[in-house]
């Protein structure tokens, strides 16, 4: 059979499950920012897979540490030791400074064992009555896709039609710290969970001072500050933890995607002993948390970005990105936000085209780039992307949005 892209998203739709609606190109190879699809033709990614390839797609370092662990050992359970996951657990822990770290797959595997971890702390350590720990989230959440997960989402999208759901959340408004003081006055409250930045929300960027506020409101009231940096850790908000802006160490600090540049799920959860030692053996794991190829992976991933500065990159490419975002003369572009490379442009809807339009528009013109919403447009390219490779993509955008 000759396989055209048109055959390629026919497949798909047939034989997979229609829980997504991609763009319609179809990729077969990448390499830093670029993106080829299966005709050949070159694309600029700007969306990173949700920031999952900051160290660009197919990083040479990364695929070699993979390669070579995979020919060796690939899994062994956590059943028995092995030798490569101790590295990657004093690696990673004296980087980030926290005396230990747990291992899983996913994103949201990773927000769910720090709601464990914060659960279990309650309990055994602060004191709060069994099963009334409540854990404080914000609206305009994505934290994933498990049901405990969409508990706490406010997006109907998310939880519609998935209940019952977990209880044990208090829902409160994204940055606006009269609430979170107001939350903090229920009874038994163990943990803040927050983004600090919301990136589903649309790269919602809290106000400066709000992290910091919160987390000392949590100390005041000994809650547990968690930090979902999933999306905006390692390096792609301009500094190694987007909580690092405001001198914020979390308690419990979530991090995945970028953990393995994009090769394999890998995520983790950080935090010191108090907290991460309230839970024993046998209560919680995974099959394939912290395996030798994940570990040396991860290992690499982290080193490319301390290498590489890819905070400092992020944080002066960002600025001159936004700079130049807001040089496009079009009633179009409403507005760009965003911390580092982590932006969107939040579009006016005009003559019934939408954001989406937009990023088909774009696709044609070389560049890769998602909607989140109606009207927001995510940009978010690896973060390898030098300066004059940004200034032809924001030409691709310029071009484009003026042309609409
Ligand atoms: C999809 C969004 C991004 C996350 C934060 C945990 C997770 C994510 C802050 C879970 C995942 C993804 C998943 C992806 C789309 C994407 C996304 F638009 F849906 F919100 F990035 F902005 N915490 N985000 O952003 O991580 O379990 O997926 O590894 O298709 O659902 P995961």
């Amino acid at each position: 059979m000759i396989h055209t892209p048109e055959t390629y998203m026919a497949r798909e739709e047939e034989y997979g499950a229609h829980n997504y609606h991609p763009l319609p190109v179809v990729l077969e190879r990448g390499e830093g920012i670029y993106l080829w699809d299966v005709e050949g033709k070159r694309y600029f990614d700007f969306l990173s897979a949700y920031s999952a390839v900051n160290q660009g797609h197919c990083h040479p370092k990364i695929i070699q540490a993979m390669i070579e662990q995979a020919k060796k050992l690939t899994l062994t359970s956590r059943a028995f030791y092995n030798d490569v996951l101790g590295e990657f657990e004093e690696y990673i822990t004296k980087l980030l400074g926290y005396d230990k770290v747990l291992p899983m797959n996913t994103g949201a595997e990773g927000d769910e064992t720090a709601l464990k971890l914060c659960r279990k702390w309650a309990y055994t350590v602060k004191g709060i009555p069994e099963n009334q720990a409540k854990i404080i989230v914000c609206d305009g959440n994505f934290h994933g896709r498990t049901i405990t997960i969409v508990s706490m989402s406010s997006d109907p999208d998310s939880y519609g039609g998935f209940g019952p759901f977990t209880p044990g959340f208090i829902k409160i408004p994204y940055n606006d710290i009269n609430a979170l003081t107001k939350a903090l006055e229920t009874p038994n409250v163990a943990g803040f969970l927050v983004e600090p930045i919301q990136g589903e929300a649309g790269v919602f960027v809290p106000d400066d001072g709000y992290l910091k506020k919160a987390y000392d409101l949590c100390k005041f009231k000994n809650v547990l500050f968690i930090a979902d940096e999933v999306q905006t850790g390692l390096c792609r908000t301009g500094q190694m933890l987007a909580c690092d802006h405001e001198g914020v160490r979390p308690d419990i600090l979530i991090l995945g995607k970028a953990l393995s540049g994009g090769v394999l799920p890998v995520s983790a959860v950080l935090a010191d002993n108090e907290i991460m030692l309230t839970i024993k053996p046998g209560e919680h794991g995974s099959t394939f948390g912290g395996n030798p190829v994940a570990a040396k992976v991860a290992i690499a991933a982290l080193q490319v970005l301390k290498d590489e500065k890819l905070a400092e990159n992020a944080a002066r490419l960002g600025d001159m990105f936004r700079k130049e975002i807001k040089n496009i003369k079009s009633e179009r572009i409403e507005l760009v936000r965003g911390k580092g490379l982590l932006n969107a442009i939040v579009v006016k809807p005009m003559n019934g085209k939408t954001a989406w339009d937009i990023c088909l528009a774009l696709k044609e013109n070389g560049l890769l780039a998602k909607p989140t919403h109606e009207h927001i447009i995510r940009f978010a390219p690896p973060l390898v992307i030098n300066e004059q490779q940004l200034r032809e993509a924001v030409a691709i955008i310029a071009k484009t949005i003026e042309r609409m």
